[in-house]
């Protein structure tokens, strides 16, 4: 659909409803104390406001009848009609009122009222007009950004035989009837507009070239959507007021210098790396003074820290002109023959993180830019940077994102195509995980990849997600980099008054293909021929600037020698590096926690347990209410003297088990936020780490705050309903301090897969390609348990293919082959079948010497479940014994093991299912002939342990049970590696469900029947015999 032919549709007055919308505007703003708060009514005529009557209170009643007046005449009584007419028609002082007719209305009295209007023919057309000069003023707040010049190529509508015209004045004047004989007339203008600057009437004239410039230039401002009428008010003053975008000579200067560096990096980049790749920016030069100017503009206000995230375009030009990586460092990436110093895979260049300290030349301040390091998938990154940038100011102590804040850079197909980014937006206003605003940039080169907009989205513009969370939207035309700079500037100030998220919209192009090897004539000719016509938008403000005489055309050939200089004497230097150090593009570095040569300063992994007293004190405080007269649910109440019995008898169940290592780290001084929807009472109503008055709305208690004055904080959130964005913000928060535990929770195990991306592109492979460490957990509720495909499982299967140790290799043993093992793998895969097991892996992440993420497959029906209890013997810390610690793998203790050489198999399972197995053991009194042992540790698989296992029954065969199908769960990765340990001596039998797609039943009675199956196969001792 061609964009253009549809403009004049879209100027069209409003709707009857949004005219009554926008009459009702400026009216009540808000309801305050219960006091309906008025904007000032000066479009009411000064002669009827010096009405004697018109004093005190009754002129708010009086602007009431007015607007209500101008909605419809009708809408009044028949007097304040007769009286407003009157006072619009300039009737002096006394003159407008005229006794009402008569209450029963008799025809001499009607009579005389039309008699009075009709003698005024002119005032029906003065209020007429007056009314359409507010809805033209309106219009262009809230239109005019549809014949803005944004598009220097002239072709948004892509459609390049038809040229911009010029019909914007006209179309709008028109349509709201105003002829041409009006132009000379003067009129007052509304409290909504600020183009009067000291005047508040003009000639329309005059209104409407003061619109023109406001409204459609190069600036296509869209904020009429918001729904707060101050901020509404602050824009329209930052772009209507006269004059007001204006810059001084040094300011242009500083943006003919930024100009330079921007498009001389790319062309040095291009002469001496033709063929290679690197998305390069031209076409949307100006996105680095724009930055630039985003950061000048913060760090006067105060901003000591900024988080960006961006994505391939310009991304190496960002790197050298904004974040000031030393150019050498960047040139030598493009160097083949270079050797990488650090294990992992490393990643592409224009993928690399980077973090740098300098002095901010305009504010006098220093300033820390961290650029996060990002895989391929567009727009991944972005609540990951915002998780990065909360965890700062949480940090710092910036409640209110003063001095930490974020950018978020995007292309226009990928910011309107990637859910993600609504999934981010949502998170922006919320307590737990706002950053106080973010600044969007989108480069909107109107194309992406080969598919222009037409085929790329539905919406009018690509950032019309913003829309949501009513963030303003300042589309710039890139060619202009003096406008660029003004919203840049305006974006920043928005952020810093308001806290909430701003978009710029570079209208921009491409000059190349999508990479610098590609052929953009193949799919976009017109477009491209087009483009090749187009002047260097450096080329045009060199030209502009010197036309003003801000410079001499010599002065800017010395510039640019000067860059290209800096150029030339880094690529020199590039030659002498030899080895590449993907350390040196650190985003998130950790001072003080490992050694100067970036190692773990111990390879060792204390006890993780902690004092009976502290059991004691933690387990006390989860079974209390430590506020007074704080009402809590009947039921809670249950709960509650549940775990305090539990204490007396020092025993944990699940959540008290969780509640005793969250506790004990926050004592610690570690901070601990659990994220997820519902985490705070527990999807399965077992943490309540939230406590509710049921009489006070609003009034809540965290217990787990209240159990030491010199803890760290506890936060426990319930997050909006995404998993993708709300993981994606937590790995971030777990980004910037390695003493934290940061944990997230999926409702359900499966609901992980939505935010697989998170998972495969930064948890599992994070390290190897940007050498960071990240200690998150992942909590994901998995087991079988009649509920359906749904709901059931987690997915173990996807988490343990994706475990970098090798099936076929036992490793070396060593002393510290456990920690050794967690230091090289790439995460850690555990399920618990004990409260005290799980107590310890979530303190081990901790008090390990170095980080890695943690999945944790967590129990539904064990949360409840009798015997799945452990006593405090088995977390405690005593400094005369070693200590309790986390249990790779859990041996049997039964009749068994005392009896080794009379056991025929060994069971190896993981999780709930080792509570079915033992209870049919014991009814089928197979105690002694059946060990059944537990992998606690699927991943690092305890090679070592397993060994002693198989080593202690020898006359055993080996059986893998689990109660997920046969292609699913445990089974794939954990029967190589078992072969693997007794150098492939015995067979692994597997005892579990049958191959499915999916992962369980919809029926229970097949459910059950599965189980009893599987169980029957489990204890029959001759199911194996004569198979190979
Ligand atoms: C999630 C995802 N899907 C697909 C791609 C492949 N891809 C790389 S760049 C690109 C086009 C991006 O267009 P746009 O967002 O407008 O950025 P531009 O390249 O125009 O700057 C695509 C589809 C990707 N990188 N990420
Ligand atoms: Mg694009």
């Amino acid at each position: 659909m061609h964009r253009l032919r549809t403009t004049v549709a879209r100027l069209r007055p409003l709707t009857a409803a949004q005219t009554a919308q926008s009459l009702s505007q400026p009216r009540p703003l808000a309801v305050e104390g219960g006091l309906r708060t008025f904007q000032p009514a000066r479009r009411l005529n000064t002669s009827v406001a010096a009405e004697p009557f018109l004093n005190g209170t009754s002129s708010n009643y009086v602007e009431e009848m007015y607007y209500a007046w101008l909605e419809n005449p009708r809408n009044v009584h028949k007097s304040w009609d007769i009286f407003f007419r009157n006072a619009n028609a300039g009737a002096p002082p006394g003159a407008a009122y005229q006794s009402p007719p008569p209450f029963a209305g008799t025809s001499q009295g009607l009579a005389s009222v039309q008699a009075l209007v009709g003698a005024q023919p002119n005032v029906e057309k003065l209020v007429e007009d007056h009314l359409a000069v507010q809805s033209l003023i309106r219009a262009y707040q809230v239109r005019g950004h549809h014949v803005t010049r944004l598009d220097s190529l002239g072709i948004m509508a892509a459609d390049l035989k038809l040229k911009w015209s010029r019909e914007s004045k006209q179309t709008f004047r028109c349509f709201y009837g105003l002829a041409e004989s009006d132009l000379d007339k003067v009129f007052r203008l509304p409290t909504t507009t600020f183009i009067g600057g000291n005047e508040s009437s003009l000639p329309l004239r005059e209104i409407i070239r003061r619109l023109e410039m406001a409204y459609c230039q190069h600036i296509g401002v869209e904020f009429m959507f918001i729904n707060d009428v101050e901020q509404c008010q602050w824009i329209r003053q930052k772009f209507e007021t006269p004059g007001i975008m204006q810059f001084s000579l040094e300011e242009k200067r500083t943006l003919l210098a930024r100009m330079i560096r921007s498009t001389r990096f790319e062309e040095f980049l291009q002469r001496k790396w033709s063929s290679e790749k690197r998305f390069g920016l031209e076409g949307c030069e100006s996105l680095i003074p724009a930055l630039k100017t985003i950061i000048d503009k913060s760090s006067q206000s105060g901003v000591e820290s900024v988080i960006m995230g961006m994505p391939h375009r310009g991304r190496l030009n960002v790197l050298a002109n904004v974040i000031r990586k030393e150019l050498e460092q960047i040139f030598c990436q493009f160097d083949s023959k270079l050797e990488a110093a650090d294990e992992g895979s490393g990643d592409v260049k224009y993928h690399l993180g980077m973090y740098h300290k300098r002095m901010n030349r305009v504010s006098d301040r220093l300033i820390t830019l961290s650029l996060m390091a990002n895989p391929s998938h567009l727009e991944a990154v972005d609540p990951v940077v915002q998780g990065k940038a909360k965890a700062e100011q949480f940090y710092c102590g910036d409640t209110e994102g003063k001095r930490v804040m974020s950018i978020l850079l995007h292309g226009d197909a990928a910011f309107a195509g990637q859910g993600i980014v609504y999934e981010t937006f949502h998170l922006s206003d919320l307590p737990s995980y706002t950053t106080h605003g973010t600044i969007h940039v989108v480069v909107n080169n109107q194309i992406g990849f080969t598919t222009d907009p037409r085929m790329a989205r539905s919406s009018p513009y690509p950032t019309d997600v913003a829309r949501v969370v009513n963030a303003p939207i300042f589309h710039v035309n890139a060619d202009d980099p003096e406008a660029v700079m003004y919203v840049c500037n305006v974006a920043a100030e928005w952020r810093n008054t308001f806290h909430k998220d701003v978009v710029v919209d570079l209208v921009c192009y491409r000059r190349n293909g999508h990479n610098e090897m590609d052929e953009p004539m193949f799919t976009q000719p017109l477009m491209y021929k087009q483009i090749k016509k187009q002047k260097g938008v450096l080329q045009k403000f060199a030209e502009k600037v010197i036309a003003e005489g801000v410079i001499t055309m010599q002065e800017y050939e010395e510039e640019v020698a000067r860059y290209d200089k800096i150029c030339e004497e880094a690529y020199a230097r590039s030659k002498d590096e030899k080895i590449l150090h993907i350390k040196h593009w650190l985003d998130s570095p950790w001072p003080g926690f490992f050694t100067l040569e970036g190692q773990p300063k111990s390879m060792n992994c204390p006890s993780t347990g902690i004092s009976e007293e502290e059991l004691g004190h933690i387990g006390n405080i989860a079974a209390s209410v430590p506020v007074e007269d704080f009402t809590i649910h009947g039921g809670l109440s249950r709960i509650l003297k549940g775990r305090g019995n539990m204490v007396n008898q020092r025993v944990c169940d699940w959540a008290l088990g969780e509640y005793m290592a969250f506790g004990s780290l926050l004592k610690e001084g570690i901070h601990v936020r659990l994220s997820g929807q519902d985490v705070e009472r527990g999807t399965f109503s077992h943490r309540h780490h939230v406590l509710h008055d049921q009489n006070v709305d609003k009034r809540i208690c965290i217990p787990m705050n209240y159990i030491s004055p010199d803890q760290a904080p506890y936060t426990v959130c319930n997050s909006s309903l995404s998993e993708y964005g709300v993981l994606g913000f937590e790995l971030g928060f777990a980004m910037a301090s390695p003493n934290a535990l940061v944990l997230w929770e999926a409702q359900f195990g499966d609901f992980h897969n939505t935010a697989q991306c998170i998972i495969d592109q930064f948890i599992s492979s994070g390290q190897a390609k940007w050498v960071r460490q990240n200690g998150i957990v992942l909590l994901l509720p998995h087991g079988m348990e009649g509920m359906g495909p749904e709901h059931s499982s987690a997915r173990p299967e996807r988490f343990l293919q994706m475990c970098n140790d090798d099936p076929d290799v036992f490793p070396k043993l060593s002393e510290d082959f456990a920690v050794r093992q967690l230091y090289d793998c790439n995460w850690i895969v555990v399920n618990c079948s004990t409260p005290a097991n799980y107590f310890h892996v979530l303190r081990r992440q901790i008090l390990q010497p170095f980080r890695k993420p943690l999945i944790v497959f967590t129990p539904k029906s064990l949360l409840r479940h009798p015997e799945a209890k452990s006593s405090f013997d088995d977390m405690l810390f005593s400094l005369s014994f070693t200590g309790t610690h986390f249990k790779r793998i859990i041996p049997d203790d039964g009749a068994a093991a005392s009896g080794p050489e009379k056991v025929k198999r060994i069971i190896f399972c993981t999780g709930k299912i080792y509570y079915e197995l033992t209870r049919e053991r014991k009814n089928r009194g197979m105690d002694e002939a059946v060990a059944v042992v537990r992998i606690e540790q699927l991943s690092p698989f305890p090679f070592d342990l397993v060994k002693a296992e198989t080593d202690r029954y020898l006359n055993a065969d080996l059986v893998w049970c689990q109660e997920e199908h046969k292609n699913q769960g445990y089974y794939d990765y954990i029967k190589p590696r078992i072969r693997t340990t007794i150098s492939r001596t015995r067979p692994v039998w597997y005892a579990g469900r049958d191959p499915a797609a999916a992962p369980a039943t919809g029926n229970k009675q097949t459910h059950l029947m599965e189980l009893q199956r599987l169980l029957d196969t489990a204890f029959d001792l001759e199911a194996f015999s004569g198979k190979v």
